[in-house]
């Protein structure tokens, strides 16, 4: 979240500190606004003296540099471009100063929060630049550069129709013809060889920038947003998966098998990893897309998401105001009208965005927004209530001090909206009018197959995306590996693989947003264990009794009054505190998924019995 240039834009501070971009026509600028130089005996008053300053200073950059990325992230042009690195690097440098400055403080008494609000200060600059204006500008104008190759990529297929990823999303969605299937795969990814030499250079800034701050590396300083030592968060992803990869290996078992059935054991070898374009999503990252083709025999729920969503003709907006209704009905207040008229929902014809999905919150007050192209689909739907989620929690924190203006980790932040959109069930769409019956318990295991095609499948690739980078960062992975290294990941986490030879200059790993657009990922992760223990707590919490796949916390207000007592304490304290809070225990745990997915994994190893499985 702590975004920068794209993804889910987070309010003020967060954003300021986590800029990526940078520039420096704005420079004499930073400098008259950068606090004093400090004492050279520091006090715990000192460090109050030059918190609020820093707080001050964020909050009057960080609207302009919101603006700034708003334009350029609807509107991608050189000029937007450059106007947006600048911003960057603006932001970037005063973020390195700060967290420099703060670093003066690490001796020094001071109270536990202003600790806490330094550290917060040292350690959140997603895309550190080195302290030399030079640098500081070549690493925002890279990050401008990726983000617009992106951005503006497409593929002109063999027949001459230039496609957008939008449309090659619907084909990958869609399509069963695996040549077609292939050429739209083969076809995105000949955006990202270009960002190779551009993503290289970025990472040796940013290291660098990385070790000015006292970091061996960047994915060191990535690992230690965690209120734990980096060291043991590595660990602790490990164990979480740990927990999950039985589940995950029953249903890639599963899927692999049926893949066999559909496209033949020629093209789906069943001792091998799945070809990776055969799973319904262009990163084959989740894949519900391919429920039908794995649907369990008389147990399919018999309703389809997107085609209730035609038969009842909603459009983008009434989508988003579905999702809304939802947060309202928790006791949530209604977004405000600017939400309307600001946000971008659709694809506009003439001229490139950032397509991929955002929330944000210009100004830390009300002024939030989402960036969508929104595709009339049912998945699109869950991504709606994702990125309210953000600007939910984006106004649930905002009267907290600037430095806590963020979710309790960033996974928390991911989480939010996909713990609501657990609650879309059947129950929920009868509820507004979206299905006529609700399909009795005989259908429960195609109604758990489709959420695990769409939960359990992320969860590998969540944690391997930036598995790689921290190996990039770490110098263990050198450029000329880069796309052998995350050919091996995605085969080791995920058993898929590419399903051709990859060229010499093939960079894969760009042609998906978060690396080009240097966003961290493993928050993703985090959040589809989180999620569920969300939902667990908050059905207790609404004295839910049906199956927890089936229950929706829909109009429940103890439950919404109870999420909103964790999304407002913000970043204020370690995370484990505000996970405490909603869930009553500190560490995280994989079991309420495993619990949510029992009775499936009991029918997969029935399913699975005599199958060859393992990749
Ligand atoms: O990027 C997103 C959100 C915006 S924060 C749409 N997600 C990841 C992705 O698309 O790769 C949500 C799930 C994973
Ligand atoms: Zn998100």
């Amino acid at each position: 979240m702590n975004k920068i240039k794209n993804t889910f834009k987070i309010t003020t501070l967060a954003i300021v500190v986590a800029t990526s971009l940078a520039a420096c026509s704005q420079k004499a600028e930073i400098t008259q606004s950068t606090p004093q130089a400090l004492p050279t005996v520091l006090t715990s008053n000192d460090a109050q003296v030059f918190l609020d300053k820093v707080a001050k200073e964020q909050v009057a950059l960080a609207l302009s540099i919101n603006r700034a990325e708003w334009i350029y992230s609807n509107f991608i042009t050189e000029d937007t471009s450059a106007l947006a690195a600048e911003a960057s690097q603006k932001a970037t440098e005063a973020s390195v100063k700060f967290a420099m400055q703060a670093a003066s403080f690490d001796a020094i008494d001071v109270t536990p929060i202003q600790r806490r609000q330094l550290n917060i200060l040292k350690q959140s600059i997603v895309l550190p630049a080195p302290q030399d204006s030079a640098k500081s500008a070549e690493l925002a104008k890279i990050g401008a550069e990726l983000g617009s190759i992106y951005g503006k990529g497409s593929y002109t297929t063999q027949a001459g129709e230039k496609l957008s990823l939008g449309d090659m999303t619907s084909i990958m969605a869609e399509s069963r013809n695996y040549d077609e299937l292939l050429e739209m795969w083969e076809g995105w990814r000949e955006i990202s060889p270009p960002m190779k030499t551009l993503y290289t250079r970025q990472a040796e800034l940013a290291n660098e920038g990385a070790n000015g701050l006292g970091y061996k590396d960047l994915g060191a300083m990535w690992r230690s947003n965690y209120d734990m030592p980096a060291d043991d968060f590595a660990k602790e992803l490990d164990r979480l998966w740990g927990q999950v990869k039985p589940l995950y290996d029953d249903l890639h078992c599963y899927v692999r098998s049926e893949l066999g059935k559909e496209y033949g054991e020629d093209k789906v070898p069943q001792d091998k990893p799945i070809p990776a374009h055969l799973l319904g999503n262009m990163w084959a990252q989740s894949w519900g897309n391919i429920y039908p083709l794995v649907a369990p025999e008389s147990a399919d729920p018999g309703y389809d998401v997107t085609k209730q969503l035609a038969a009842h003709n909603y459009d983008e907006i009434q989508m988003v105001k579905a999702a809304e209704k939802f947060f309202t009905s928790l006791g949530f207040d209604a977004l405000p009208e600017t939400f309307w008229t600001r946000s971008l929902f659709t694809k506009p014809a003439d001229r490139d965005v950032i397509c991929h999905a955002s929330a944000w919150d210009l100004d830390a007050k009300d002024d939030l927004r989402i960036k969508m192209c929104i595709q009339k689909t049912g998945e699109e739907f869950s991504v709606i209530h994702h990125e309210l989620g953000h600007n939910f929690y984006q106004r649930a924190y905002k009267d907290q001090p600037v430095y806590f203006q963020n979710s309790a980790n960033d996974g928390f932040h991911e989480a939010i909206g996909d713990t609501i959109a657990l609650s879309v069930t059947p129950k929920y769409l009868k509820e507004i009018g979206l299905i006529d019956t609700i399909p009795d318990e005989s259908k429960d295991i195609g109604l758990l197959m489709k959420q695990a095609l769409d939960k359990v499948a992320f969860i590998p690739f969540g944690l391997l995306v930036d598995q790689w980078r921290w190996k990039v960062y770490s110098g263990e992975v050198t450029p000329e590996n880069y796309n052998e290294a995350w050919w091996e990941l995605r085969e080791k986490y995920q058993g898929v693989a590419a399903p051709v030879a990859r060229n010499a200059d093939a960079f894969d790993p760009g042609a998906k947003y978060h690396v080009p657009g240097g966003v961290p990922y493993s928050r993703y992760f985090l959040a589809h264990i989180q999620q569920f223990e969300f939902h667990r707590a908050l059905c207790e919490i609404s004295g839910n009794t049906d199956p927890i796949h089936r229950c929706s916390i829909y109009n429940n207000k103890d439950a919404g009054k109870a999420l909103n007592t964790m999304l407002e304490m913000g970043s204020s304290q370690p995370w484990q505190q505000a996970y405490k809070v909603l869930t009553g225990n500190e560490q995280m745990d994989a079991t309420a998924i495993l619990d949510y997915f029992a009775p499936l994994q009991t029918w997969l190893k029935d399913k699975n019995q005599g199958k060859q499985c393992g990749f």
